[in-house]
C-alpha cells in the first residue's frame, strides 16, 4: 500500500460529531514521542501483530469459516460474542494503519484484508452476521436478546468498518457493516418484527458513528430507538442489561459496568447529533454520580466480580475490585464524548486518570499479557484461582474482550489528545506530538513536547495558523494540580485558569512557544469517608499517576503489615533502569508488629475513647521503621508474583 497522508478535512478518529458539540476533535493528531509513544510502539510492534494468531488459536477465525461454509467443524469458544474480538482487532489494526508512523505496513494491511474477506464471506445474504447463531444455534436468530450479543457484535463490526474506512479509504468492511445495519433497521422498531434491543449496549454508539460516516439518517434514528427502549422491562427489567429504568430518569450508574458505559457513550453521541437536552442532562447527571460515588482512585469502574457490575454508592472494595479493563476503555469513550459536547475540563481529567492507571494496567509492559480485572490490592498469601478474573497477567482469555479493546484505544489515542473550535485549539492531554485543528476553515497546527508524566513541563510550538487575527490556545489544568506557571515566548504570562482551562488568546505566529509547568510533587490522598474499604488509609499520587506498593520492592514483611507515616515527606527518584524507566516514590512507615491475639482475632479496643486508633500514628515496641517504595500502578505485576496495595493504612 502506498499512500501519502494529506491532512484530512474532517476528523479522522473514532468520533466525528456534527456541529452540535462545543468542541470538535482535531482533524489530525500524531503522537511522536514520550510516554504514550512508547506504549503505542509496543502496541504496534507486539500487541496488534499477535492478534491474528491468537484469534486463530482461540477459534474466532474458524467460526467465520464455519459460518461461510468454507470449513467444517464445530463452533469454537464459550461465548456468543466471539466475533466481537475479531472486529475489535480489525478496528485496532485499522487505526494503526492510519497512524502516522505506519502507513505502508504491508503485512498488517494484508492481515486486515484477509480477515475482512473472512468476515465478508460469513455474512448472510440479508446482511445478518453472527457466527454463534449461524453455526451453533442453527440460525435461530434473535431468540435471546438479553444474552445473544448479536447487536453488540454488530456494533463492534460497525466501529471496525468506520475505522477501516477513515484510516485506509477501504470500502469492503463498510459495505458489510452497512448491509448489517440495513438488516437491523428492517427488523427492529416499534412497528417492525421485533420491538427490543440488545442486552449489551454497543450498537447505539456505533450506529451514530455510521450515520456520521454515511449521512444515512436511518442509522441515527435506529440508535435513538435502541437507547430509548432500555429501561422498560422488555428484557426482564434487570439493571444488569440496563433495563430497570430509562436513562432519562436514572439517578446513578448501575448494572454491568461496560454495558452501562457503552450505553452512555451512545446517549452522548445522540445528544450531540439531535441536541436533545434531556439526554444530555441524563449523561451529565450519571457521569457526576458515577465519579462521586462509584469510581476507584485509578479511574477503575465496577465493584463486583458477580455480574461485573457497579456496586452501591461508596462500595469500592480494594482486593475484590473488578475494574474490568473494558470498563476503563468504555469510560474513556463516554468521557471524551462529554468533553466534546460540553467543553468541560473535568471529563478530560477522568480520561487522563483512567488512561494512566485503570486502563494502562490492563496490558503488560511487554505488550504480551493482560489483566481483565484490575484490583487495587492483592493480599499477602493470595491464592489465585487463575482464569479470566485472575490477579495475575494472562496471555489471552476465554472471554477475550479486554485485550483487543486495549489495542484499539492505544491505536487511536492520538484522537483523544486535543480538540478545536471556532476560537482555537484545546490541549486536553499532555503528550508529545503534533495536533491539527480547524478554526472555521483555517488550519491550526501546534506541536507539543513533554516528558509527561515524569515531568510536569510541556512546551508547545505554533507551527501554523492565521496571523491576521487572534486565536486561543487552551491548556487544561489537571484536577490534581494546584500550582502552575506559563511562559509565552520566554516571559511569564499572568494567566489564571477559568474552570481549569488556561486560555491564551494572542496574535500567534509560526514558531511562537508556550511553556507550561505543572507542579507534580508526590502527594498523599484520602478517600471520601463513606468509602469504608479505605477509611484510615492514604494513597500516593504523583501527577496523573496513582502509585502502589509491590512486595518485590518492599521485602522483609508482608504488605498487609505495613503502616505509612503520613506526616513524613515523600521523596521521588528517577529510575531509568526499572520497568522501562519510571519515577518511584519513597515514604516512611512501619512494619506493624502484631501482638499475639490468641485464638480469637477480635478484641476490645486498647483505647475506648479512640476505638479505631485514629488520633495518632501509634507505634508499639515491636513495630519497626520501614522505608516504603512505591511504583506507578500501571507498572504493577510485571515482575514476580506477589502482593500489591494502592491504599496504605496510616495507623
Ligand atoms: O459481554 C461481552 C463482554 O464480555 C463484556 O463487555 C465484558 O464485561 C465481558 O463480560
Ligand atoms: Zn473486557
Amino acid at each position: 500500500m502506498s499512500r501519502s497522508k494529506p491532512i484530512p478535512p474532517v476528523p479522522a478518529g473514532p468520533v466525528r460529531p456534527g456541529p452540535g458539540t462545543a468542541l470538535r476533535p482535531v482533524v489530525a493528531g500524531d503522537i511522536t514521542g514520550g510516554f504514550w509513544h512508547g506504549r503505542r510502539e509496543v502496541n504496534a510492534r507486539v500487541g496488534i501483530p499477535q492478534g491474528p494468531q491468537l484469534l486463530e488459536s482461540a477459534g474466532n477465525l474458524l467460526n467465520l469459516r464455519l459460518a461461510a461454509r468454507t470449513a467444517r467443524g464445530t463452533f469454537q469458544g464459550d461465548y456468543p460474542f466471539m466475533d466481537s474480538d475479531v472486529y475489535k482487532w480489525l478496528e485496532a489494526a485499522s487505526w494503526q494503519l492510519g497512524a502516522a508512523g505506519t502507513p505502508g505496513d504491508a503485512a498488517l494491511l494484508a492481515e486486515v484484508d484477509r480477515i475482512t474477506a473472512l468476515v465478508t464471506e460469513a455474512q448472510q445474504a440479508d446482511g445478518y452476521l453472527n457466527t454463534w447463531f449461524q453455526v451453533a444455534k442453527d440460525g435461530r436468530r434473535y431468540e435471546d436478546l438479553r444474552w445473544g450479543h448479536e447487536l453488540y457484535c454488530a456494533g463492534h463490526l460497525i466501529q471496525a468498518a468506520v475505522a477501516h474506512h477513515r484510516s485506509t479509504g477501504g470500502k469492503e468492511l463498510l459495505a458489510v457493516a452497512v448491509r448489517f445495519a440495513d438488516h437491523m433497521d428492517s427488523v427492529f422498531g416499534p412497528e417492525k418484527q421485533i420491538d427490543g434491543f440488545d442486552g449489551h449496549p454497543e450498537v447505539e454508539t456505533a450506529l451514530v458513528e455510521l450515520y456520521r460516516e454515511t449521512g444515512e439518517r436511518r442509522y441515527l434514528d435506529l440508535a435513538g430507538y435502541f437507547v430509548e427502549r432500555h429501561g422498560h422491562g422488555l428484557l426482564g427489567g434487570e439493571a444488569y442489561c440496563q433495563d430497570r429504568v430509562p436513562l432519562r430518569v436514572q439517578e446513578n450508574v448501575e448494572g454491568h459496568a461496560v454495558r452501562q458505559l457503552y450505553l452512555l457513550a451512545g446517549a452522548a453521541d445522540l445528544a450531540a447529533e439531535t441536541g436533545d437536552a434531556g439526554l444530555l442532562a441524563a449523561c451529565e447527571r450519571l457521569w457526576a454520580a458515577m465519579v462521586a460515588t462509584k469510581t476507584h482512585l485509578t479511574g477503575g469502574l465496577g465493584a463486583h466480580h458477580d455480574e461485573e457490575d457497579f456496586g452501591d454508592p461508596y462500595e469500592l472494595p480494594n482486593e475484590r475490585a473488578y475494574c474490568e479493563t473494558c470498563a476503563a476503555v468504555a469510560s474513556v469513550h463516554f468521557s471524551w464524548r462529554m468533553a466534546l459536547l460540553t467543553g468541560e475540563a473535568r471529563y478530560s481529567d477522568l480520561v487522563e486518570r483512567t488512561l494512566f492507571n485503570g486502563f494502562l494496567a490492563g496490558v503488560s509492559l511487554d505488550g504480551e499479557r493482560w489483566l481483565y480485572v484490575n484490583p487495587l490490592q492483592v493480599r499477602d498469601g493470595h491464592t489465585d484461582t487463575g482464569g479470566d478474573q485472575s490477579a495475575r497477567r494472562t496471555r489471552w482469555f476465554r472471554c477475550a474482550c479486554c485485550p483487543p479493546n486495549v489495542m484499539r484505544l492505544l491505536a487511536s489515542l492520538e484522537h483523544y489528545i486535543a480538540s478545536t473550535d471556532a476560537h482555537g485549539l484545546q490541549i486536553h492531554q499532555y503528550a508529545t506530538g503534533r495536533y491539527t485543528g480547524d478554526m472555521a476553515g483555517d488550519p491550526l497546527v501546534v506541536s507539543a513536547h513533554t516528558d509527561f508524566p515524569w515531568s510536569g513541563t510541556a512546551r508547545f510550538t505554533v507551527q501554523e495558523g492565521p496571523t491576521d487575527r487572534p486565536w486561543t490556545l487552551s491548556l487544561r489544568v489537571p484536577q490534581w494540580c494546584t500550582d502552575y506557571r506559563v511562559h509565552v515566548a520566554g516571559r511569564e504570562a499572568a494567566v489564571s485558569a477559568e474552570a481549569r482551562w488556561l486560555r491564551l488568546e494572542r496574535m500567534w505566529a509560526p514558531g511562537d512557544e508556550v511553556t507550561l509547568e505543572l507542579a507534580m510533587a508526590p502527594q498523599l490522598v484520602e478517600a471520601d469517608p463513606r468509602v469504608d474499604a479505605v477509611r484510615g488509609c492514604v494513597a500516593i499520587e504523583r501527577g496523573p499517576l496513582v502509585y502502589c506498593l509491590e512486595s518485590v520492592d518492599n521485602p522483609g514483611c508482608g504488605l498487609d503489615d505495613i503502616v505509612i507515616d503520613a506526616a513524613r515527606p515523600l521523596t521521588e527518584e528517577t529510575r531509568p533502569e526499572l520497568l522501562g524507566g519510571l519515577v518511584t516514590v519513597a515514604a516512611r512507615g512501619y512494619r506493624r508488629g502484631i501482638a499475639d491475639r490468641g485464638w480469637w482475632p477480635y478484641r476490645r479496643p486498647a483505647d475506648p475513647a479512640d476505638p479505631a486508633g485514629t488520633a495518632v500514628l501509634r507505634t508499639g515496641p515491636e513495630d519497626k521503621a520501614a522505608a516504603l517504595t512505591a511504583v506507578p500502578y500501571y507498572a504493577w505485576a510485571n515482575r514476580r508474583d506477589g502482593a500489591m496495595r494502592v491504599w496504605i493504612p496510616t495507623r
